[in-house]
């Protein structure tokens, strides 16, 4: 407290940055509980641009579920038309918790509803429309049995809603826009929390409208009028992050097979872009150092197409197919957006729920034991001559919270891990703190052999979290070099793990 009070200047500046630190990381304010011992250097400044608080949130889920659930399934097409009689939406067993409990059994941390697709019927009893599951012989609230069961899960509920509407007499003009609204609204308002909203930026033009029969085309960067539609889920859900072509929060990757960049930035120029309206090639890699955070997000299926078609049951990705997605979406720093579709039963099929709890096994066989665990970590440079916040042990701790960095003009140190023991591995997990923003831009990784060191791997980019998987080896030393930075890196976390 005496020195909150009193202190010196730097020692005030110091607490300073620890609150920012504290608060950066939101709700889980671990950080403000730790009594840290007051060096004689503060903490290194920030490289913007930075995650929020509720980017951080978002980067500790890493794998959810997208469900594609319509009128499609029952009509057998990826594309409904509008035109389609809500009759044909009749699930014979749904049952939200068995699709929640396999999205779980997968690992997943949420779920993403296809509440409203391209076709325009909503998969809940909206007020603003007869076209819905109020006039299906189902009847039921798919939107609000999701939910619950995701809440009484443990997982967070997640909304995809449709710019484009093939069944409304208004798209095109601006009475939709007025319609898109209210209903994001009801869905924000009636569900509970939800933790992502899906804006799409697909749009083919042609389509039912109402009885016209016609193509419609809009400007796709002036029609949504995306700041004020945007606000709105600000308004109402301050936590939850908004994801499109353009961000805010988080970006598409550029493709829809679940493949990250090489090198991929958390960081974008994202006012180049806007939803339907941008550059793949950019997705996919980001724009370093970028204007804003703005992490990617990798959808992909687990079958060929995004609806359920009988015809696919065994197109389903295999587990190994899965594991390799892991490595090019979360190793990469973006997350796993998988789609498990519903069948017509309004259940996940058992080829699907099989692959995935396959993949899981193999994941959590893998990450289960860090081996690099009660190594001597040592380092080139430690920030402020060895000062507790900032030494290399702290990579072990398993906290993101807590990291090692250098001095500020020691931009290319190494990390040197030496093993209790002789170890087998053939991945390398590396994790930035966050709330200093990404600050390296390349790293090679050495092991110990034969009296000296040889390549294990290298990477572009660490961000959240690096994968860099290699060949099967067993040494007893392994060093991480930093080849290339911007300011002098954060690390939070290493861990060295084989795959089974
Ligand atoms: C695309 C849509 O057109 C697909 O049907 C699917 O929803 C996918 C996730 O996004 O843009
Ligand atoms: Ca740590």
């Amino acid at each position: 407290m005496a020195l909150v009070c009193g202190g010196t200047s730097a020692g005030r500046r110091l607490i300073e940055r620890r609150e920012f630190i504290a608060t950066t990381v939101g709700a889980s304010a671990t950080l403000a509980g730790l009594s840290l011992p007051l060096g004689l250097v503060d903490p290194p400044a920030p490289f913007s641009p930075l995650p929020s608080p509720r980017h951080l949130a978002w980067h500790e889920l890493e794998f959810y579920a997208f469900l594609h659930f319509t009128v499609n399934t029952f009509t057998n097409r990826e594309w409904g038309y509008g035109d389609e009689s809500p009759a044909v939406f009749n699930p014979t067993d749904f049952d939200a918790d068995q699709i929640v409990g396999a999205a779980r059994d997968g690992g997943m941390k949420g779920l993403i509803l296809t509440c409203k697709h391209h076709d325009g019927f909503c998969l809940w009893p909206s007020r603003y429309t007869e076209h819905s599951v109020k006039h299906s012989l189902f009847r039921r609230d798919v939107v609000k049995e999701i939910s619950e069961a995701c809440a009484s899960g443990g997982l967070k509920f997640g909304v995809y809603l449709s710019p484009w509407d093939r069944n409304h007499k208004d798209y095109g003009s601006s009475a939709y826009l007025v319609y898109y609204r209210n209903q994001l609204r009801e869905l924000l308002t009636n569900y509970g929390p939800v933790f992502e909203i899906f804006f799409d930026g697909a749009n083919g033009g042609d389509g039912y409208y109402g009885g016209a029969y016609e193509r419609r085309e809009i400007d796709n960067r002036t029609y949504y009028d995306w700041p004020n539609t945007w606000q709105i889920v600000r308004d109402l859900q301050p936590n939850t992050v908004l994801f499109s072509d353009a961000g805010p929060d988080i970006r598409w990757v550029g493709n829809e097979n679940g493949i990250a960049g090489e090198t991929c930035w958390a960081t974008s120029n994202r006012d180049d872009f806007s939803p339907g309206n941008a550059d793949v090639a950019r997705l996919n890699r980001g724009d370093r150092p970028g204007t804003h955070w703005v992490p990617a997000e990798c959808d992909v299926s687990i079958r060929p197409g995004w609806f359920y078609h009988k015809h696919e049951d065994n197109q389903v990705k295999t587990p190994q197919q899965l594991v390799d997605l892991h490595y090019s979406s979360i190793g990469r720093g973006a997350s796993f957006l998988l789609n498990l579709p519903p069948d017509r039963r309004g259940r996940i099929h058992e080829n699907d729920v099989r692959a995935l709890r396959e993949y899981r096994r193999i994941i959590d066989a893998t990450f289960s034991t860090n081996l690099a665990a009660g190594a001597r970590v040592s380092a080139s440079n430690s920030r402020g001559g060895g000062d507790r916040r900032f030494v290399p042990g702290n990579v072990l701790d398993g906290s993101r919270l807590t990291y090692w960095a250098t001095d500020d003009d020691v931009q290319t140190p190494t990390l040197t891990l030496d093993l209790p023991r002789e170890v087998a591995f053939n991945v390398v997990r590396l994790r930035e703190f966050l709330p200093l923003g990404q600050r390296v831009i390349s790293i090679n990784v050495d092991m110990w052999r034969d009296g000296q060191w040889a390549e294990f791997g290298s990477a572009t980019s660490i961000g959240s979290c690096r994968l860099i998987r290699g060949s099967r080896t067993t040494t007893t030393r392994v060093r991480i070099r930093i080849t290339q930075a911007s300011v002098c890196p954060a690390i939070s976390e290493v861990g060295l793990f084989v795959e089974p």
